[in-house]
């Protein structure tokens, strides 16, 4: 058994696991205990089947082997091992930028009637920023030679640098250039990194982790950059907005579906179906009082941002929702989706369906989606969810009753206007000292750790000494939940914090988004720099993930470091084996790149580290502390 009790810090979370362990139904905790013990090289990250003289490992004690069959040292493994997390890690953000500019192009070709541009001052900014030309050309020509640039941005030939990092200030370019980290095109660093851990290629340490920063920035100032902006292009640039979080936002009398996964493609044409006329008249058909939408993970991001949906839940709590015995259908795209929840379904009632032809889960329904008729497909999907309503175990429901307020869509376009049209007073408030810094907290959750217990109790232990947080994905969910992102939170607020967001009623923790928005940090970052003529890691920032568990935060730690951030990792990291290793990413990169990782699992110890960072900072510019 689960200790539910003490497995998350957000409420209703403990009633579902013990209602889970009654219906027999086992969660991530549950076969996390089953995996006990972990093995410890892979822990370690001294393990390694890369190619087949092993699987190799390598004795952290030094009384066993310290080579694997080919010679790789603990410290080749280590690092090799890392650099493929990162290609995963940008990869997947990568290849959802793909497919986001391949609707973008569709779009801009008229070939998609069901998307549109909708903002399209960013448009023609993007456009100008990438050297194109506005100039007596409409939207659709513009549009269409932006999608051309951003095509060849994944595998264009030649050394020249990524077009995307005309949007990083000059002095971080600068410093990547005399270190050799400009990524050249995103596909050729991911496929780089794949060849260089192949047997024999590279062996040292240090190139493979220089190797991994600059795949790494490809991601960051690149593919995550164009999936948000190419996303706000399409469904609007965010603006603060009102919504609600948590299990308690599914609606014991309508069919419950839930949007999950990362692509705003899929779940924002969900929602619009789901939302009309037609389908809740149809829902009424069948019993219910209506189709009520919510989201989960980053998808769920994407629509809480842009339309108001609410959320239910980050990624621990996608079985959760099964298990409520309230939700008529899951509907995902991909990255972050247990194939568990097809298991737990099993028990419920609840359709899972995916969509994408590179996600399948065993025992989902399969439809797949595409740009071309997202209209009527989306109505199909949303269909069975709704002919599933009469199958509701009436018995079996649960829903937690918690829910609370949050106010989200913090866009940099909305943060400049609740500013006033410029970041002249978030500068004075820093330069000033009535805000301390800026920490941005993302990534995951794992159930490693007490679930959003970390998320919650940084971000408060940070905004109580006057830091502004801002953050994205499961973080920021889980920030929502504990009602973080409500103006009300100011009580929790340090007194200079807390004035500042009175002024300009905002909360002190701001919602960005989903996980490829952490871009829209880097953006923020960058032009807080450029203001005051500094480079990023000058900055009294900082950066967290302390619930991380996918290579996509993986390779998001690594871009903000590349970036020039003090970046804290709660959850330690596999490369423990090689002291070289651990020492390169907690130190040395520092004198490269400015920014360097710092591993604390303790929340409130990990929070004074960063504000000392943060005080350091502040005094090496001659700010008040
Ligand atoms: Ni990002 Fe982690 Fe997934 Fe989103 Fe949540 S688990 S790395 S936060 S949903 S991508």
């Amino acid at each position: 058994r689960v200790p539910a009790k003490g497995v998350s810090a957000t409420k209703g979370v403990a009633e579902l696991i013990e209602k889970a362990e009654e219906d027999g139904v086992k969660t991530a905790w549950h076969r996390l205990l089953e995996q006990q013990p972990q093995c410890a090289f892979g822990q370690l990250g001294l393990c390694c089947r890369n190619c087949a003289m092993g699987p190799c490992r390598i004795d952290p004690f030094g009384s066993g082997p310290t080579k694997g069959v080919c010679g790789a040292s603990a410290d080749t493994i280590v690092a090799r091992n890392l650099l493929r997390m990162i290609a995963a890690g940008a990869a997947a953000h990568s290849d959802h930028a793909r497919d986001v500019v391949e609707v973008f192009k569709g779009v801009a070709e008229g070939r998609f009637q069901y998307y549109r541009l909708t903002d399209v001052e960013k448009l023609k900014s993007l456009a100008e920023a990438l050297g194109i030309s506005t100039e007596d050309k409409d939207e659709q020509e513009i549009a269409r030679e932006l999608a051309e640039v951003l095509e060849w941005e994944f595998g264009k030939p030649g050394d020249e640098p990524l077009r995307m990092l005309a949007l990083a200030p000059k002095k971080r370019i600068k410093v990547w250039e005399k270190a050799g980290l400009i990524p050249r095109a995103i596909d050729r660093e991911i496929c780089e990194c794949m060849h260089r851990t192949h047997i024999g290629v590279d062996a040292d340490p240090v190139s493979l982790l220089l190797h991994g920063i600059r795949t790494s920035i490809a991601d960051g100032w690149s593919g995550s950059m164009m999936a948000t902006y190419l996303s706000d292009i399409l469904f609007g640039t965010p603006k603060p907005i009102k919504a609600e979080a948590n299990l308690g936002v599914l609606k014991e009398d309508y069919v419950n579906i839930i949007v999950h996964g990362h692509n705003p493609i899929l779940s924002t044409k969900i929602v619009e179906v789901a939302m009309s006329e037609e389908m809740q008249e149809l829902a009424k058909k069948y019993g219910a009082r209506g189709v009520n939408v919510a989201g989960m993970c980053c998808t769920g991001n994407e629509v809480l941002m842009r339309l108001g949906v609410p959320i239910a839940g980050n990624f621990l709590m996608q079985e959760l929702a099964v298990i409520t015995g309230a939700v008529e259908a899951i509907i995902v795209d991909y990255q972050c989706i247990m194939p568990a929840i097809v298991d737990v379904a099993q028990c419920y009632h609840t359709k899972i369906i995916t969509t994408e032809p590179k996600a399948h889960i065993p025992g989902a329904i399969h439809i797949e989606f595409n740009a071309e008729k997202a209209d009527e497909i989306a109505k199909e999907i949303v269909r069975i969810a709704i002919e599933n309503y009469p199958n509701r175990p009436r018995d079996r429901v649960h829903i937690p009753k918690h829910k609370i307020e949050v106010i989200a869509g913090f866009s940099v376009e909305a943060i400049l206007e609740a500013l006033g049209g410029t970041l002249e007073p978030l500068i004075n408030a820093l330069r000033e000292g009535t805000i301390k810094g800026i920490v941005g907290i993302v990534g995951c959750n794992n159930p490693k750790i007490r679930h959003n217990h970390s998320h919650v109790t940084l971000a408060k232990e940070l905004i109580k000494r006057d830091v502004l947080v801002v953050g994205t994905g499961c973080w920021s969910i889980a920030a929502a939940m504990d009602g973080l992102m409500s103006p009300k939170a100011v009580d929790l607020a340090g007194p200079g914090l807390r004035k500042v967001c009175e002024t300009l009623n905002i909360p002190p923790c701001l919602h960005m988004g989903s996980c490829v928005d952490c871009s829209r940090i880097l953006i923020v970052l960058g032009a807080l720099a450029d203001a005051l003529g500094l480079d990023i890691s000058d900055l009294p920032v900082a950066g967290s993930a302390p619930e991380w568990m996918s290579e996509k935060a993986v390779s998001i730690g690594t871009y903000f470091v590349a970036s020039g951030v003090f970046t804290h990792l709660g959850v330690v990291p596999p490369v423990m084996g090689s002291q070289k290793v651990a020492k390169i990413l907690t130190e040395d990169v520092e004198d490269i790149v400015g920014g360097k990782f710092y591993v604390e699992p303790d929340p409130v110890k990990a929070a004074e580290t960063i504000y000392n960072v943060i005080i350091e900072k502040r005094k090496k510019l001659g700010w008040p502390l």
